[in-house]
């Protein structure tokens, strides 16, 4: 998978030469470019805001810088390519598991970080007549630009590309591959300042360890996700298109 990000601070994005990312992109899983957008401004102060038609606080990006910007990028892949264009702000719709999944499909992402109050709305309109445009958000809360939201898309989805994480069982097993969250794990030691592993961990029995640990996910999950609740029941009430 290619992975191009445009950014007016490029040096956010190192770490994604660490660790499981880090190592998939030496392996040639995935490929990384990040491009400073001040690079396609021509100005001495090398511009990519103004202010906002119509009043307001804060600053709005200018198109140009993106347009230019973004030609370039999408025109840099092989012969017809064509990538899938992020943009992540708190207006998006959710980044989910289920949202991670399909995007660790595509071959190549391209992620347009915008800052201060977001980019010109044209610059959406203008390239989502051309290609797959996503507007996604990390949740309810507001960051300050795109950046650290594309650290956590990109470590989301590049650990479900295939061959990125060693253990494939590792991800099958996850909070919200199911609607669920996960179960509570332990290890050694037994005891530890006078407090027990379950008992039925040390036991033996595998679908006793089974049946412990999805009463605890469903537990977990009413107490902390109410409102994962409800979807699990009603797709645990309906079996899975194709059953007679
Ligand atoms: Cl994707 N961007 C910004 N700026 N703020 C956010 C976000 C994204 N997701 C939640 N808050």
């Amino acid at each position: 998978m290619r992975i191009d990000v445009i950014t007016i601070f490029p040096d956010y994005l190192t770490p994604l030469e660490l660790s499981l990312l880090g190592r998939a992109r030496e392996r040639g899983l995935l490929e990384v470019r990040v491009h400073d957008l001040r690079d396609w401004t021509h100005d001495r102060h090398r511009t990519v805001d103004d202010t906002p038609y119509g009043g307001g606080a804060g600053m709005v990006m200018r198109p140009e810088p993106w347009g230019k910007a973004l030609d370039d990028v999408l025109g840099s892949g092989p012969d017809g390519a064509s990538p899938h264009l992020i943009l992540p702000g708190p207006g998006g719709t959710p980044f989910t598991q289920a949202r991670a999944r399909e995007l660790a499909h595509e071959d190549w992402l391209v992620f347009a970080c915008g800052r201060y109050e977001g980019i010109d709305e044209r610059v959406y309109e203008e390239y989502a007549e051309r290609l797959p445009v996503s507007v996604l958000s990390l949740g309810d809360y507001v960051l300050n630009g795109g950046e650290v939201a594309v650290l956590a898309m990109t470590e989301a989805i590049g650990r479900l590309v295939p061959g990125v994480v060693g253990n494939a069982e590792s991800l099958v097993e996850e909070s919200h591959e199911d609607g669920l969250l996960e179960y509570p794990v332990y290890t050694k030691p037994a005891l530890w300042r006078g407090r027990e592993v379950p008992p039925v961990l040390l036991s033996g029995d595998h679908g006793k360890v089974a049946g412990w640990r999805q009463e605890k996910r469903l537990e977990r999950t009413a107490a902390r996700r109410p409102d994962l609740i409800e979807a699990y029941r009603r797709s645990q009430a309906e079996p899975p298109a194709g059953d007679a």
